[in-house]
């Protein structure tokens, strides 16, 4: 990792915060407890790697940072909800997240199910902003993009499938189809959703991006499955050794810990091939494959 890509990421980080704490309902808005319970799901924690695939993608093509802002958004309330619904006792079930109780625990649990409910709104909200300026048609392209990828056909489909295949056997096509929709999807609808901030880019470009959105994107969930199994809770921020706890199947317990690693590998190359064309523009988009694929958390 340069040191040039960590003070781009940490600066846009930084600045991201500061976006996000004036986009979210204020806290003593009523309902106040809902609204703080909102902020605690977002703010203080996350790794920010949707939004700076935004900001990556976007730089890319020369959008607007005031437009892509709302867009890095729009795709993170989708996930953070994502995580508040997934930690509660009717799905994962879990106590910690970004380090702290998660939101069920802190606040409760019909709070946490209207926390969810709340962002996943509030992401659509900010796409149809005048703030956002784009052509009409890229603005409902880009609820079209997040719709798809955060509904049944998308990460909601993936939950779905994750959570019916607790103790069963799947084969790789099997689990690459569930990881694809349940964490891929978000993650490549981030990098179109920053390509769209910008003038229409040609389609054979649009479809090279997409593809490395798409290689980042599973592995993303694969190194994610190998810290599962690696890393300790202190370290992960959530709670570790869930996976096999849940008795759930992933990239580990069906390849082997060497094996999810190297087709983790095998992905950041692929990624990195689709950006060939791309040259000095796409250098913030290589360096976050390199963060995907070497995190420790
Ligand atoms: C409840 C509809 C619904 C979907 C839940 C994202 C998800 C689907 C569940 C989260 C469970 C999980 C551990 C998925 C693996 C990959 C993943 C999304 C990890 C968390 O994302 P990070 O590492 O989290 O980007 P931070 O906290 O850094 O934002």
């Amino acid at each position: 990792m340069t040191v040039a890509f960590q003070s781009w990421a940490s600066a846009h980080q930084q600045r991201f915060e500061e976006v996000l704490r004036h986009l979210l309902p204020q806290p003593d808005t009523v309902p106040q407890r809902l609204h703080q319970a909102m902020r605690y799901a977002v703010l203080d924690g996350g790794k920010r790697v949707r939004p700076l695939l935004a900001f990556a993608a976007g730089e890319l093509v020369g959008a607007d940072l005031a437009r892509l802002n709302y867009a890095a958004a729009a795709v993170e309330l989708i996930h953070a909800y994502s995580l508040v619904h997934d930690d509660m006792p009717c799905m994962d079930d879990d106590v910690l997240r970004r380090g702290k109780p998660t939101c069920h625990v802190q606040y409760d649990e019909a709070t946490a199910l209207l926390v969810g409910d709340s962002l996943q709104t509030l992401a659509f909200h900010l796409l149809t902003d005048s703030a956002l300026s784009v052509r009409p048609a890229q603005q409902v392209e880009m609820v079209r993009l997040l719709a798809q990828a955060s509904g049944s056909r998308g990460m909601a489909g993936g939950q779905a499938i994750d959570l019916a295949s607790v103790g069963k056997q799947l084969s790789l096509p099997e689990l690459e189809f569930m990881h694809i929709h349940k964490t891929g999807a978000l993650i490549r609808a981030a990098i179109l959703l920053g390509v769209q901030c910008a003038e229409p880019l040609a389609a054979a470009q649009l479809a090279r991006l997409d593809h490395y959105g798409k290689c980042v994107g599973l592995a993303f969930q694969v190194v994610d499955d190998v810290l599962d199994a690696e890393a300790d809770t202190a370290t992960l921020g959530k709670t570790a050794g869930k996976d096999a706890d849940n008795d759930k199947p992933t990239y580990v317990t069906l390849l082997g810990l060497q094996a999810a690693k190297t087709m983790a590998a095998e992905l950041h190359d692929e990624a990195l091939r689709s950006l060939a064309e791309f040259g000095e523009r796409a250098q913030r988009l290589r360096e976050l494959a390199d963060f995907i694929v070497l995190r420790k958390f």
